[in-house]
């Protein structure tokens, strides 16, 4: 039986932050931002992603990004990324808050609520039981939303891939998925604005970076801890 301890502010001593928002949006590069600002603090970070995360986790985001797993449809498609989440939490994310390290993730659960809720059509109560059953009350203590328009988002993915790769499943959809996408995580933010924070990454990338730092010092840092870990830190 899996164990039930909820995460961040409520059951572990380390933080959980999650990174989420349309396909381009910077979530990889602000990641590595956040990392080496966590580093310099002296807060040990892991730094992982979604699907994935871990060796069985990987297997399963192998089968998800090339397609393979379309055939099942989107509320099999969620189970997926559901087992895939369900592993990763107990192989590294519980493990590591529970030893007071930070986690930092490419992508969570929003993910699946917008992407095969929102966009894919998966029912919310589905969604929702799916949810409850793997994430026993887990949640982030914090959740970027980066937002940029989709087209934007795609010409960046689409910059960034090297020659002759392809698209993934996910950014061959329509333009008019992605926009749905980009309201779903919009109105998670609004739902929820005691997790999750909506940063504009249509600026330039340091200002984008220094944006979520103000808010990861201001939500998850308080003063007298900023000051122990810049102790620390000389
Ligand atoms: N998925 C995932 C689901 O459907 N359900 C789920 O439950 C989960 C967890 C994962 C796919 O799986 C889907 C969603 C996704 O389609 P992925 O390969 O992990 O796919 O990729 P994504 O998470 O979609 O991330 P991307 O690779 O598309 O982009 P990022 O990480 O948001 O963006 P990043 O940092 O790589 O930047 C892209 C380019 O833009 C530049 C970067 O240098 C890079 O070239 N850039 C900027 N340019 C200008 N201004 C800025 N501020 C910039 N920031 C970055």
């Amino acid at each position: 039986m899996r164990a039930e301890p909820p995460l961040g502010s409520v059951g572990a001593p380390g933080k959980f932050i999650t990174f989420e928002g349309g396909e381009g949006a910077g979530k990889s590069t602000q990641l590595r931002h956040l990392h080496e600002r966590l580093a310099a603090r002296g807060i040990e970070t892991v730094a992982t992603r979604e699907p994935g995360g871990s060796p069985r986790a990987e297997i399963l985001r192998d089968a998800l990004l090339s397609g393979r797993a379309s055939p099942l449809g989107p509320l099999g498609e969620a189970a997926l990324f559901y087992a895939a989440r369900i592993d990763h939490l107990d192989k590294l994310i519980k493990p590591t808050l529970a030893r007071g390290a930070w986690v930092i993730c490419d992508r969570f659960a929003d993910s699946t609520r917008a992407y095969q809720g929102a966009s894919g059509g998966v029912d919310q109560k589905s969604l929702a039981l799916l949810e409850r059953a793997a994430l026993l009350g887990a949640s982030p203590d914090l959740t970027i939303i980066l937002d940029v328009p989709p087209r934007e988002g795609l010409e960046r993915a689409s910059r960034r891939r090297s020659a002759g790769e392809a698209a993934d499943r996910f950014e061959r959809e329509e333009l008019a998925f992605h926009e749905g996408l980009r309201q779903a995580f919009l109105a998670i933010a609004a739902n929820e604005p005691a997790r999750c924070c909506v940063v504009n990454a249509t600026l330039p990338e340091s200002e984008v970076a220094q944006a979520i730092w103000d808010i990861v010092e201001a939500r998850l840092l308080p003063p007298e801890c900023a000051y122990l870990a810049e102790s620390a830190a000389q």
